[in-house]
């Protein structure tokens, strides 16, 4: 049971799922749901018993974008002052992988947020989209700037300028979508399983990965090979590696600690 007021949150196995849950306003983000969203995902992360997370919405809409109706009377003092959307980004400095499962409408911050996730699986009804400028804004929580490094200048113009929506096909085709399924129904079962195969391995090693990944983004090329190397040889001091090479030499299963 949760006492979350606009998303849901269940553990299935070794997986934390989190459900966006305002559908009469297709999940649109305010302040208190992503200060809901980020607490749950935190909590998850805190957990050895969860070793991969799920962040879905609903059939219609997974997120579609940050509330305008709250954010329409802001001004640049308040927002200024509160420092909106800073504690979003908390989102991105979890270990625990993270997998968005994406049907419907993702724009705006509703975008925004699959990219702050580790990786997207989307339907065939999924539609991508920065649509601020049709608002008078940009978008505010790295879309110029997530979406850019996933599919590039040409398409993170066209998207951010033209405030079109992008389809599941396009998106990943240019490299948005980890994996695109071939019924809407079948979104969230595909993210539990690739959560739950992320969740038996070493949660440890499963983070581990993730950092290495995740330096790329903010690295040159040469010091994040070195992190990698570096990383990669520190690995030899654990027991998951004794146990992942001995298991595989043994032909057996390997039994990794989840701390
Ligand atoms: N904010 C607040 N309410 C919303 C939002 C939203 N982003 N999107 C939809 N709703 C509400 C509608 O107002 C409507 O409520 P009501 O019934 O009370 O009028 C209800 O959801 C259903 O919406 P529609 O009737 O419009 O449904 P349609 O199926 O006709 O259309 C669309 C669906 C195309 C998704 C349409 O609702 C739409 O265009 N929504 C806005 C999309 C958008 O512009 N998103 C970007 C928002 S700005 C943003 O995200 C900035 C990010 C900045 C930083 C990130 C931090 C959050």
């Amino acid at each position: 049971m949760s006492s979350y007021e606009n998303i849901l949150t269940e553990t299935r196995g070794r997986v934390g799922v989190i459900t966006l849950n305002r559908p009469k306003a297709l999940n649109a983000l305010n302040d208190a749901t992503m200060r809901e969203v980020v607490a749950a995902a935190t909590a998850f992360d805190a957990d050895a018993g969860v070793g991969a997370i799920v962040l879905t919405g609903s059939e219609k809409a997974f997120a579609a974008g940050a509330d305008i109706k709250e954010m329409s009377s802001q001004t640049y003092d308040s927002m200024y002052a509160a420092d909106w959307f800073a504690h979003w980004d908390n989102l991105t400095r979890l270990r625990t992988p993270i997998v968005a499962a994406v049907n419907g409408y993702a724009l705006g911050g509703g975008c925004e947020l699959a990219m702050m996730c580790d990786m997207l699986i989307a339907g065939p009804s999924t539609k991508f989209g920065q649509p601020e400028i049709n608002l008078g804004v940009i978008p505010g929580m790295g879309g110029s700037q997530r979406l850019t490094r996933a599919v590039g200048k040409a398409k993170a113009m066209d998207l951010c300028l033209t405030g079109r929506f992008m389809g599941a096909e396009e998106a990943e085709r240019s490299g948005l979508v980890s994996r695109l399924v071939e019924a809407d129904e079948d979104v969230l079962p595909t993210a539990l399983e690739m959560a739950e195969t992320i969740a038996s391995k070493s949660k440890f090693v499963a983070q581990v990965a993730k950092e290495a990944v995740n330096v790329a983004f903010e690295t040159t090329l040469a010091q994040g090979i070195q992190f990698e190397r570096r990383t990669f040889h520190a690995l030899f001091s654990t027991h998951d590696q004794k146990e992942g090479m001995a298991a595989f030499v043994e032909k057996r299963e390997a039994k990794f600690e989840h701390r």
